[in-house]
């Protein structure tokens, strides 16, 4: 935003859908539209167009929908009567709502509001719990559609994503608009979602242009637009001013970000500190640099953990068995928390004399269960000396997939499958020191 610096009235841009300048910078960020509710409408496309809200309660509402009322056999989801749908008005219970179909929201039915209050809104809402798993299997094949297209995302949680478009094609043509449309109706080929995309020339502007047309609308900003565009927003509506500092703000008689542009920097810091009060300054006239980090996939994952004091394979086995457990038991925890499943699994030692050992096996099949994690851990740890102290053990999983996304493994040929080199360190002695091995 350097163009727009001084205090005069900056015009909006006279044609918006002028091509940008080849290589100008163009950020994307985009926002999946009633997240939670939408993934519920998949399952149940007969509540299209109904208020619902997502809150409270587990999944076995599912149940007794598929049940029916006189509990004979099991119906499609689709063909489940609206009126067999739980109503808020009927709902017992202390929950929030986490979100709300947009004909809810008419009603001024939103996120974190309470139940009862809610229900006193619009208690003709249909409520239906939240489905993590279905939300998060969304949530990935969302953002891999857009990774197909456009490889730079940055991944800002279970709905929204920056896009950088500034060298993709279609990302320059009518400001990122084509570029947008293009991914707006590949997510709903793909999902049957819609989203919301603002694309702008930094990130903070593309966050607050994503919501300007929300439902599955897309908006455009240019440089030029701060004023007419932004600066009559609520500051509110900068990422990264909370209820606090928006609260301070209002008590100083600043609301809009139009305002907040019209302080002092220098008055700014007395009030916030030297860097908040330079970032607010910053933000408030459209100025952000901050890059679309692409963050790869996890390689593999793992736990280790350095003895008090050096531990002995025999002497000290019952400990030592206890620390391998609670690794394998942690790794397989980790996994699971992220929503990977390993194929690899290897073990780390680290010797009294500071040399290093390791040793890993690759299944015929993925895993995230810590037992079986520790089988596979204990395997390779059959094939390691064992006759010095130990001072340090670790786990690690590796050839990781997400879970659901397997690729489909070939069928076991002989050996073939376990026939890839390893890789092995110090003191490699295959078969291991004999029967100290199997004291784990
Ligand atoms: N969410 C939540 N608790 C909140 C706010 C949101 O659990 N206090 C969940 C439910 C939302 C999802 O996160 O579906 C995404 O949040 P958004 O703020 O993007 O809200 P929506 O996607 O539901 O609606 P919108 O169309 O306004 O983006
Ligand atoms: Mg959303």
């Amino acid at each position: 935003m350097d163009g727009v610096t001084n205090a005069s009235p900056a015009l909006p841009c006279a044609n918006i859908d002028a091509p940008a300048a080849a290589g100008r910078r163009r950020i994307a960020h985009l926002d999946m539209d009633a997240f939670f509710a939408s993934v519920e409408l998949l399952r149940y496309p007969q509540l299209k167009g109904l208020p619902v809200v997502i809150g409270g309660g587990r999944r076995k509402v599912d149940e007794l929908l598929l049940q029916g009322p006189d509990g004979n056999g099991l119906r499609e989801p689709h063909f489940i009567p609206v009126e067999d749908f739980p109503l808020l008005k009927d709902y017992v219970g202390r929950g929030v709502i986490t979100t709300a179909t947009y004909p809810a929201r008419q009603f001024g039915v939103g996120s974190a509001m309470g139940m009862m209050k809610a229900a006193r809104l619009c208690p003709q809402a249909i409520v239906l719990p939240v489905d993590f798993d279905e939300v998060r299997r969304f949530s990935r094949l969302f953002k891999s559609t857009i990774m197909d297209i456009a490889p730079v995302m940055q991944d800002r949680g279970v709905d929204e994503v920056y896009v950088d478009f500034t060298d993709v094609p279609g990302g320059q043509r009518e400001g990122g608009r084509v570029l947008a449309r293009l991914i707006q109706k590949s997510i709903f080929d793909v999902t049957g979602l819609t989203c919301s995309i603002g694309v702008a020339p930094n990130r903070l502007l593309a966050k607050m242009a994503s919501e300007f047309n929300k439902p599955n609308g897309i908006s455009i900003v240019y440089e030029e637009d701060l004023q007419s565009k932004i600066w009559p927003l609520h500051v509110r509506k900068i990422n990264g001013i909370g209820p606090k500092a928006g609260e301070k703000l209002a008590r100083l008689g600043v609301e809009t970000i139009g305002q907040l542009a019209a302080q002092d920097e220098q008055w700014l810091m007395g009030h916030f500190g030297k860097s908040t009060g330079a970032w607010m300054h910053r933000v408030s006239w459209g100025r952000d640099d901050s890059p679309v980090v692409t963050e790869s996939e996890p390689v593999s994952m793992s736990r280790e953990t350095t003895f008090d004091r050096d531990l002995h394979a025999v002497r000290d086995r019952a400990e030592l068995g206890a620390i391998f457990t609670d690794l394998c038991m942690r790794v397989a925890e980790d996994l699971k928390r992220k929503g990977y499943v390993a194929r690899t699994i290897g073990i780390k030692l680290r010797y009294d004399d500071f040399k290093i050992a390791t040793r890993d096996h690759t299944a015929s099949m993925y895993t995230a269960d810590g037992a079986t994690i520790r089988q596979l851990a204990g395997q390779c740890l059959k094939r390691v000396p064992l006759d010095k102290r130990l001072r340090l053990l670790g786990v690690r999983a590796s050839t990781l997939a997400r879970l659901g996304e397997e690729p489909a493994l070939a069928p076991r040929a002989g050996a073939q499958a376990d026939a890839r080199p390893r890789r092995q360190g110090v003191g490699d002695v295959e078969g291991g020191s004999g029967g100290t091995a199997s004291l784990f």
